[in-house]
């Protein structure tokens, strides 16, 4: 067992965090990975209130554990959403793509845990300030949208600048990672692109191939030029969106050529016109297993490197 600061604020056995994915993290995974002892997160990305009410209530049916939603701040239900967890008593909210402030506070008086995401530390400071209760430093490995500081440079950076737990996140896929991120200070990792290679997941299982076909170099980055860098893997669809941006395509065509191409992916399993929203450490996915057999090696291989590590010291 690892118990760090995460473990104790959120009341988990384990300090593994799934990612709270835009249409891939329903309920069906949220559960595995709660009752695995892990974090389970909803991912609400865009979706009406009524989508994220029935998610809600699907875990509550399925688990008396811990979990958590994910809220995108550029979603347009934000503040519908936002409602819907104090409603509902939502135990943690994640946000991602922005500054969370102004709903901290309304969230925190509900008791609800908040954990925003952060790429820089001076987010992170602000938002120390703004009552956080921990945050999750996400470096520019990861999948979907990311920011521009990598996660071995940036995790320390954010340990160093608060005193809240720091969740590691952006290259993580198995228990070297979780050991390397306890290393560097944060008190445990948030996994997304490792949580769609499982049997829970409903991502459709070309979606799901196609990571475990990946390597270190399968993913690239679009969207720099309208400010919304996303990481995804290479497809005809990633490379048409690149041409585009090349020759200067205006910004309202660049929305237009990429909306609704992550659902194309996780549930049409197209994987030539769907955005197949993925991280490099795609290429240390090898296999598709049920997600509480990845929280467990996780942590069992974690602890087995921890238990090696002070071997190397000489007196
Ligand atoms: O949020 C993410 N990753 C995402 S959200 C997403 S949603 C979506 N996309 C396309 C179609 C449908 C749904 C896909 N991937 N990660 C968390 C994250 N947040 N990474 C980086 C950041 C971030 C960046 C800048 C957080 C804050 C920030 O600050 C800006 C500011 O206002 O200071």
């Amino acid at each position: 067992m690892l118990k760090t600061a995460l473990t104790d604020l959120v009341g988990i056995a384990h300090p593994v965090v799934q990612g709270g994915m835009a249409w891939v993290a329903t309920w069906e995974l949220v559960v595995a990975v709660s009752e695995a002892g892990g974090l389970g997160i909803i991912g609400a990305g865009n979706a009406p209130v009524d989508f994220v009410r029935q998610q809600i209530r699907q875990v509550k049916a399925h688990t008396t554990k811990p979990y958590g939603l994910n809220i995108p701040l550029f979603s347009p239900f934000v503040e519908q959403v936002m409602a819907l967890c104090i409603e509902e008593r939502v135990p943690v909210v994640t946000t991602g793509a922005g500054n969370p402030t102004p709903y901290i506070e309304r969230l925190k008086a509900a008791g609800i845990i908040v954990i925003p995401v952060v790429a820089s530390t001076a987010l992170a400071k602000r938002l120390e300030r703004a009552g956080a209760d921990a945050v999750i430093a996400e470096g520019e490995e990861s999948g979907g949208h990311i920011g521009e500081v990598t996660t071995m440079v940036l995790v320390p950076q954010v340990v160093d600048a608060v005193t809240i737990p720091v969740i590691a996140a952006g290259g993580f896929a198995d228990g070297r990672g979780l050991a390397a991120a306890l290393a560097l200070g944060a008190a445990g990792v948030q996994m997304g692109t490792r949580f769609i290679c499982t049997d829970e997941c409903i991502a459709h299982i070309n979606y799901k191939q196609a990571i475990v076909k990946a390597n270190e170099r399968s993913t690239m980055v679009t969207g720099y030029s309208i400010g919304h860098p996303v990481r995804c893997l290479r497809n005809p669809m990633a490379h048409d969106f690149e041409a585009l941006e090349k020759r200067g395509a205006s910004e309202q065509e660049i929305i237009e050529f990429g909306t609704g191409r992550l659902r194309l992916a996780v549930v049409e399993g197209d994987c030539v016109r769907g955005s197949l929203m993925a991280g490099q450490a795609a290429g240390l996915v090898h296999d598709i297993v049920p997600a509480g057999e990845v929280v467990r090696r996780t942590v069992a291989e974690a602890e087995a490197i921890l238990r090696r590590l002070p071997g190397l010291i000489v007196a």
